[in-house]
């Protein structure tokens, strides 16, 4: 199948068509070609980098952060007037459904322009008075002030959330931007191109190049000598090798990388609520998100019972056609990761595990059956250092184990690589204050998942990540402190 829509480059306020190949955006929830894609190449990159440079240096670099906070507040809105053109640009590139993108994810992701907006317009500068041993005083005034270019490189499984996430907070505090967003969905940072410049973003703070990762945009970019910072979400193999790339001119990086979560249930906790919020925990996204739950471990008085109730959640969760309103869940982004989930299956099998939902791809008919649909996946039996229960899978499965106390379950929760998040479901406060600050995570969710409030910090330890963004923390990444000292 083709198409005739394009998605260009925007570099310097301009859409652009980049010297490199075409390449096809797919929508993974039926297989069709949704657009022909125009790879930026090492001169592309270049030029965008450039422009970045150049709008420093002109009025963006002059406007105080109130000029800035309203212009935020216009793309917010622009964003918003096209709701339903992000919408379905969202929802070809990925296959998700219509209510989590429309009430959710773009909502969301337009609010982050307001969010930082506020807090980039409301931080008070640090001052401190000092006392000399002459008996005179002195004014230390610290300004913060951008770093420069950020070059932002994104990920696909929430493609415009998690790209404003990082260009908002780079905007507020007066850096030009750079953003490679994944090759498997181009379209929505494309479009806030447009939405930037009709809201009057001044050519070149924004920029858009489309490539892939190595030998194209994604390391063209993290390798040039005029980016001055990183901010990266993806894969901690990817985070790796931009660490690489970062440490060449000692430039500052965020990595928000890979996680392989566990949720903990005890006994004596809401039963309902805690298999609604597994569900999702485990299933939201089709699975694909750096938060969910691709272990539980339900201590063992109930964990019968609690197997087979997320079991049956798990086979009543609803796909196909995204656009209808009952649609809970999507494919996943495409046949190439559908492989890399199956290759799970196949490895969970051979590990022993009894499959209680799921296991395999589900017969939707035509057309979906042309796209990468996966059964939402409830697994038991395995051993600990099974890959399916080490390994980062970012699909629909969780395994499920029982335990029988605290030190044990704290033990089993901290043996992993990754430390992003925790969620645990228990009545007992006093457990809840002993057991959260023993978990070597960044974010530990009590009784709930996914709850996110903006001013917080946001990232994760061990292999999932460096450094924290949100809040006032966004702002200690996307700008320098400059110490003015003055005697008085
Ligand atoms: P990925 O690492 O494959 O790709 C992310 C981006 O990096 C893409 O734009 C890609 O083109 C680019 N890239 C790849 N190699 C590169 C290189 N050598 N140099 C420069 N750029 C390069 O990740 P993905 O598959 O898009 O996303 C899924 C992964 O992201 C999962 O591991 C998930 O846990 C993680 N993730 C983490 C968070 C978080 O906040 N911690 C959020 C979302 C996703
Ligand atoms: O909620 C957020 O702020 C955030 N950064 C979410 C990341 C999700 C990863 O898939």
């Amino acid at each position: 199948m083709t198409t005739n829509r394009r998605i260009l480059n925007f570099i310097d306020g301009h859409q652009v068509e980049g010297g490199g190949r075409w390449f096809e955006d797919i929508n993974p929830a039926d297989g069709e070609v949704v657009a022909e894609v125009s790879e930026a190449t090492a001169a592309d990159v270049d030029a965008a980098v450039r422009a970045a440079k150049r709008a420093l240096a002109g009025p963006w670099g002059k406007r105080g952060v109130e000029e800035r906070a309203a212009l935020l507040h216009k793309v917010a809105d622009g964003v918003m007037a096209r709701l339903d053109d992000f919408v379905a640009a969202e929802m070809a590139d990925t296959g998700k459904p219509l209510m989590p993108t429309r009430m959710g994810e773009i909502p969301r992701a337009a609010g982050q322009f307001r969010v930082f907006a506020e807090i980039g317009r409301v931080t008070p500068m640090e001052m401190f008075e000092s006392a000399m041993p002459d008996g005179r005083r002195a004014l230390n005034l610290v300004h913060r002030v951008p770093r420069g270019v950020v070059a932002a490189i994104c990920p696909w499984n929430l493609p415009f959330m998690l790209l404003t996430w990082k260009v908002a907070p780079a905007l507020i505090c007066g850096n030009t931007v750079v953003v490679k967003p994944s090759e498997e969905t181009p379209a929505t940072a494309a479009l806030l191109g447009e939405v930037m410049a009709a809201a009057g973003v001044p050519a070149g703070v924004y920029n858009v190049v489309h490539g892939f990762g190595p030998d194209s945009a994604g390391a063209f970019l993290t390798t040039h000598p005029g980016v001055d910072a990183i901010t990266f979400t993806g894969e901690t193999k990817t985070g790796e090798a931009i660490m690489r790339a970062a440490s060449v001119g000692t430039r500052g990086v965020s990595l928000e990388l890979g996680g392989k979560n566990a949720g903990v249930v005890f006994a004596d906790c809401d039963f309902a609520a805690a298999v609604a919020g597994e569900t999702r925990a485990a299933f939201h996204n089709c699975g694909q998100i750096c938060l969910g739950n691709e272990r539980l471990y339900v201590e063992r008085p109930i964990f019968e019972r609690f197997v087979a109730a997320l079991a049956e959640a798990a086979r009543g969760l609803r796909m196909g056609d995204p656009m209808d309103k009952a649609t809970q869940i999507g494919p996943l982004i495409s046949r190439q990761h559908r492989e890399k989930v199956l290759g799970y299956m196949e490895k969970a099998r051979a590990a022993g595990a009894e499959v209680h939902a799921g296991g395999g791809v589900p017969e939707l008919g035509d057309p979906y059956d042309r796209g990468a649909w996966i059964e939402p996946t409830v697994w038991t039996g395995m051993a600990e250092d099974a890959a399916p229960v080490r390994e980062e899978i970012f699909g629909p499965c969780v395994h499920v184990a029982p335990f029988d106390d605290e030190d044990e379950v704290r033990t089993l929760v901290n043996d992993s690589p990754y430390g992003l998040t925790a969620t645990l479901w228990t009545r007992d406060l006093d457990r809840v204050h002993r057991l959260a600050p023993a978990l070597e995570v960044g974010v530990v969710w009590v009784n709930e998942w996914m709850v996110r409030d903006l001013r917080t910090g946001f990232g994760g330890t061990k292999g999932s990540g460096i450094g924290r963004e949100g809040g006032a923390h966004s702002l200690h990444f996307y700008s320098e402190t400059r110490n003015v000292c003055i005697r008085t």
